[in-house]
């Protein structure tokens, strides 16, 4: 198959799918813009270790120096991570530019899909998902996430999506654009640091199999688009409600407050909350990817069969 001109798959990568192996993707965004440094760093590499332990290449795709690259090296996920918010965050937009540029990017949700489809992998596992923002009718704030799963045939596993956002029309916006929500274990969306948000999604999965059973389907179907499997944070790490939402409406006063908008909203939002839960929201954060990265690779396993 020849490849984009501006895609590096690693060596191991490049040899998993050459060999038909399961691979799961990893985004950059998560290690630059949502957790500090070390913790975002030693995150991203006990997650690779996750996904080998349950029989997976992990590929941690990212943009350095204007090539985009599908498989980090260890090297190259510490210079993320301490980089930090210095790196780009690079969405769909962002891609040609730092292309032509030479530049580096974290990739978000929607451009680890992009590269991951274009290397050839099919399961992504992250932590949260960009939705819909509250306020959303009047400010237009949807982010591009949603129109990449209905674009980009990429299975992707998360914990559901923080009520930073509005959860009901995040639902509303990914039916009107076909994207199945799986609720893995359960018919209700997970509210990423808790396992309830009142919301049904679509289906309720069980297993690896039958996830991999869904995309398979999909993809035979001839779906170009994604679908998005939410898997609820283990019981033992999730928080409480009370004070988790007490954190998210603070979060979002001073976001207002402070004339936050477009890119900068969500890592806005995302270092408060952590701030005023005083670190126990990082822990959750942790431990729900761990748990996502578990059911990508044991999906991905399934797919290859
Ligand atoms: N939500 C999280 N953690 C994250 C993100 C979202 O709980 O790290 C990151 C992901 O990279 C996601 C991006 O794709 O933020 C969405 O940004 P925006 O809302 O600007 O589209
Ligand atoms: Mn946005």
């Amino acid at each position: 198959m020849a490849l984009n001109k501006y895609l590096d798959v690693s060596p191991e990568v490049a040899e998993a799918l050459a060999a038909g192996k399961p691979v799961v993707a990893l985004e950059s965004t998560i290690i630059s813009h949502g957790m500090p440094y070390p913790q975002n760093v030693e995150t991203a590499l006990a997650v690779e270790g996750i996904i080998r332990e349950n029989g997976a290449v992990p590929a941690t795709i990212a943009i350095i120096g204007g090539r985009l690259k599908a498989g980090c090296t260890k090297e190259e996920i510490e210079y993320l991570g301490k980089a930090g918010t210095k790196v780009t965050k690079a969405s769909r937009r962002d891609l040609a530019m730092l292309c032509a540029r030479g530049q580096d990017g974290a990739t978000t949700v929607t451009t680890t899909m992009i590269i991951a489809h274009m290397a050839g992998i099919k399961v992504f596992a992250t932590g949260g998902i960009g939705g819909v923002h509250r306020g959303a009718e009047t400010t237009m704030d949807i982010s591009a996430d949603l129109e990449e799963l209905a674009h980009t045939p990429v299975m992707v596993v998360c914990a559901g999506a923080k009520s930073i956002l509005d959860l009901g029309l995040t639902l509303e916006y990914l039916e009107t654009h076909g994207v199945p929500v799986l609720g893995y274990g359960t018919k209700e969306l997970p509210a990423f640091y808790t396992r309830h948000s009142g919301f049904q999604v679509d289906y309720q999965v069980d297993s690896p199999e039958e996830l991999a059973a869904a995309f398979r389907a999909s993809l035979e179907l001839g779906f170009t688009g994604g679908m998005l499997v939410t898997n609820p944070i283990p019981e033992e790490y999730s928080m409480d409600p009370k004070v988790i939402n007490a954190a998210i409406d603070e979060a979002l006063a001073q976001a207002k407050a402070n004339g936050i908008h477009g890119k900068e909203t969500t890592p806005f939002l995302l270092a408060k909350v952590k701030e005023l839960t005083g670190g126990d929201s990082l822990d959750s954060n942790i431990q729900l990817v761990f748990n996502n990265a578990r059911l990508a690779a044991r999906t991905a396993a399934c797919l290859t069969k």
